[in-house]
C-alpha cells in the first residue's frame, strides 16, 4: 500500500484571467474551477490514475470538510483524512494567465493541529503501516506542526521499515536528511544549499548526501530532472510539451514516479513515468489531471543519461 500524507492540504480555486495579472489593477477572471491542493493528495490522485492502490491521510478542516471531500471524490481519491475540530482547509488561488504567461499561486493561512488530532494520526500509522508499504509526505506543515511532530513521523514511519518518501522544504526538508530518508525531491537550489551542508568538495557531499538518502531527484523544471541512486546519476531529459499549466506538475511527477517504483522497483523506469506524466499534466489547465495514455506515448520521448 502507499500512504500519501498531507498535513496541509489545500482546495485549489483556479482563476482564468483574461489579461496578464497586473498589480494595483482590477485582475478579471472569465472562468473559476477547483481542484485539490496539497502536494500529497496530488501524489495520491496520480497513484490512482496509474492504478496504484494509494491512501490519502493527513488532516482536513471540520468546517468546509465536505467540500474538500467532494473534491476528493471527482478525483476519485480514497483517503481518511483526519478532521480538525472547528477548522477550516485553506484555498491555494492560482491566478491563471491567458496565452500560456503562467500563472502565479496565493495561498491562505492553515488550520491549527491540536496534539489529540496529531496523536490520531500517529496511532494510525502504528497500526497500519508495514516494511511493504511507501510513505510520502509532501507539502508545507499546518500551523503547530512542529520539527519534532514531523521527526516523531518520519521515525515512526522508519521503525515501521516503510520506504519513506518526503517532497518537503525548507526546514522540513533538512529535517528529513538529517534523519535519512529512502526519497526526497529538492529542486536545485534546496539541493545546492543540502550540500553546501556537507562536507569536502561537491562530489564528496553528494557521495555524503546519497549515504543518507537511497533516491535523490533534483528537480530542473521544464528541463527535467537529474536523480542519484545505487550510486549512479540519471540525468532525465523531460519531453517538449505545450505548457498551460505548471502548478501540480511536480506533484505528479513524485507520484507517478512512486507508484511505477513501488510496481517494478526499476529507477529507469519509475523516473521516464514520473517525467512522462508530469509532462502530460502542465498540458492541462487545472492542478492535478494528466492522460495516462497520452503520457505513454511521452514516455518514449523521455531521454536517460546514465553515468
Ligand atoms: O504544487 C501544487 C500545490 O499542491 C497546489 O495544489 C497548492 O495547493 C500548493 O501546491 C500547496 O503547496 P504547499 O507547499 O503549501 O503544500
Amino acid at each position: 500500500m502507499i500512504y500519501t500524507i498531507t498535513l496541509n492540504p489545500a482546495i485549489d480555486r483556479l482563476l482564468f484571467l483574461d489579461n496578464e495579472l497586473t498589480k494595483r489593477k482590477t485582475n478579471r477572471a472569465s472562468k473559476v474551477t477547483y481542484d485539490i491542493g496539497g502536494k500529497g493528495t496530488h501524489g495520491s490522485y496520480a497513484m490512482t490514475r496509474l492504478g496504484i492502490e494509494n491512501l490519502a491521510l493527513g488532516f482536513a478542516g471540520e468546517r468546509n470538510f465536505e467540500t474538500f471531500e467532494q473534491v476528493l471524490k471527482q478525483k476519485e481519491i480514497t483517503h481518511a483524512f483526519i478532521q480538525i475540530p472547528n477548522g477550516m482547509t485553506r484555498e491555494s488561488i492560482v491566478a491563471i494567465e491567458p496565452d500560456n504567461q503562467g500563472s502565479t499561486m496565493l495561498t491562505e493561512p492553515s488550520f491549527f493541529v491540536r496534539e489529540e488530532e496529531k496523536k490520531q494520526l500517529l496511532d494510525f500509522l502504528e497500526e497500519q503501516l508495514t516494511g511493504k508499504d511507501i510513505v510520502l509526505i509532501a507539502g508545507s506543515l499546518p500551523e503547530n506542526f512542529h520539527m519534532d511532530d514531523l521527526k516523531e513521523l518520519i521515525q515512526l514511519a522508519k521503525i515501521k521499515q516503510a520506504f519513506v518518501a518526503c517532497d518537503l522544504s525548507g526546514e522540513a526538508l533538512h529535517q528529513a536528511v538529517q534523519l535519512g530518508v529512502d526519497f526526497i525531491k529538492p529542486n536545485e537550489f534546496e539541493l545546492a544549499e543540502l550540500l553546501r551542508a556537507e562536507h569536502g568538495s561537491a562530489v564528496e557531499a553528494l557521495e555524503q548526501l546519497a549515504q543518507k538518502i537511497t533516491c535523490i531527484v533534483a528537480s530542473k523544471g521544464e528541463e527535467g530532472s537529474v536523480c542519484y541512486y545505487g550510486g549512479k546519476q540519471y540525468q532525465v531529459i523531460a519531453p517538449k510539451v505545450k505548457e498551460i499549466n505548471d502548478t501540480g506538475a511536480g506533484d505528479c511527477f513524485v507520484g507517478a514516479f512512486l507508484a511505477e517504483f513501488s510496481n517494478c522497483r526499476n529507477i529507469n523506469e519509475a523516473l521516464k513515468t514520473g517525467s512522462a506524466c508530469a509532462a502530460s499534466k502542465v498540458q492541462y489547465e487545472d492542478s492535478s489531471y494528466f492522460d495516462p495514455k497520452e503520457a505513454k506515448q511521452l514516455m518514449k520521448q523521455v531521454k536517460i543519461i546514465e553515468s
